[in-house]
């Protein structure tokens, strides 16, 4: 039978959140936050007001995903440059330079808690768990360990960070702590039908005529093992939608069968990001996005290019054919 493992640091990281009992501290996490990143966001907030400490939530300048705004109703996001802290806390932030300019100007962050196997320590404490399938995962486990009270409120927005970054729990990251935790957040109020209807049953029309496009875009190279498909800026203006509305179109080329490596390349702030997915992690998308200065998990990573796809197209193709190569495991 199959035990849990739980994760190491939880007494450390509670004697932290202590210690800030009176200080006003900044809760960071990464541009463009997603369900994982708003959720321990809130769920940090939610553990310092707990301990007697004036947390702020900070969000750069972009938005919350319309179907994460439910999530996030109750509390107040403030642009972190605006903030007035103390000490300033990270999660679901593999580097600094993933919370944009306004990081590079911070001195050493007091803790991080992440989960991105191209992470950097850059905090003072870094409760750094890449076999975690969410930073959600590490902070859930945490406040199980230590029989934490859990509001309905925490146990929801830690929900949301799990079932989101695990694709509604199928992603191989998700194990039997992953499948006990959730259910600790359930015992403790979340609801897993009502979060999932929140953000997966509520999508907007315009979404539609964009993923048209997107599935018409696909081709096919080494023998199907790699699918690639485009959302242009073109494809943004005329069908009314905006890079929010394509945050899961890779989940379509990674479903199709003898796909290996999924990529979609898709315009954000002026430039070409390239998101890659697999459903095996021995292909370590992470290292070949590194190549291209990304970064991100062993089957999911992205990174960003200048200039345009069709002249990059040729050699990033290349080097991917390569890269599944020198990483295919040989089955006899
Ligand atoms: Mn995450």
């Amino acid at each position: 039978m199959n035990t849990i493992k739980h994760f190491d640091g939880a007494e450390q990281f509670f004697d932290i959140c202590k210690q800030l009992k009176g200080k006003r501290v900044g809760i960071l996490g990464h541009l463009h936050p997603d369900g994982d990143c708003l959720g321990a966001q809130i769920a940090m907030h939610n553990i310092l007001i707990q301990c007697g400490a004036v947390p702020l939530l900070g969000l750069y300048n972009d938005y919350i995903a319309s179907n994460l705004r439910w999530v996030s109703r109750d509390y107040i996001f403030t642009k972190p440059e605006e903030m007035a802290t103390d000490e300033y806390v990270f999660v679901d932030c593999s580097v600094k330079l993933r919370a944009g300019d306004f990081a590079k100007k911070l001195p050493m962050p007091l803790l991080s808690v992440d989960h991105h196997i191209s992470g950097e320590r850059f905090a003072h404490h870094n409760f750094f768990h890449p076999e975690a399938a969410a930073a959600c995962e590490i902070i859930a486990d945490f406040l199980h360990q230590k029989q934490w009270e859990i509001s309905s409120h925490t146990a929801t927005a830690l929900y949301v960070g799990m079932v989101t970054d695990t694709g509604k729990f199928s992603y191989s990251s998700t194990n039997t702590r992953t499948l006990f935790l959730a259910l600790q957040l359930a015992l403790h109020g979340a609801d897993p039908h009502r979060i999932c209807t929140e953000i997966y049953q509520n999508e907007p029309r315009e979404k539609f005529a964009l993923l048209q496009r997107f599935l018409a875009s696909l081709q096919f190279y080494a023998d199907g093992a790699i699918c690639i498909g485009h959302v242009t800026e073109r494809d943004y203006l005329e069908t009314h939608t905006t890079s929010e509305d394509r945050e899961d179109f890779v989940d379509y080329p990674r479903a199709i069968r003898g796909v290996r490596v999924a990529v979609i390349t898709h315009y954000r702030d002026g430039k070409i990001c390239v998101s890659l997915r697999s459903n095996d992690p021995a292909l370590r998308l992470d290292l070949l996005a590194r190549k291209f200065s990304g970064g991100g998990h062993t089957c999911a990573a992205s990174f960003t290019i200048e200039g345009i796809w069709e002249k990059f197209e040729k050699v990033f193709i290349n080097k991917l054919r390569a890269h599944l190569d020198s990483f295919s495991v040989k089955h006899l």
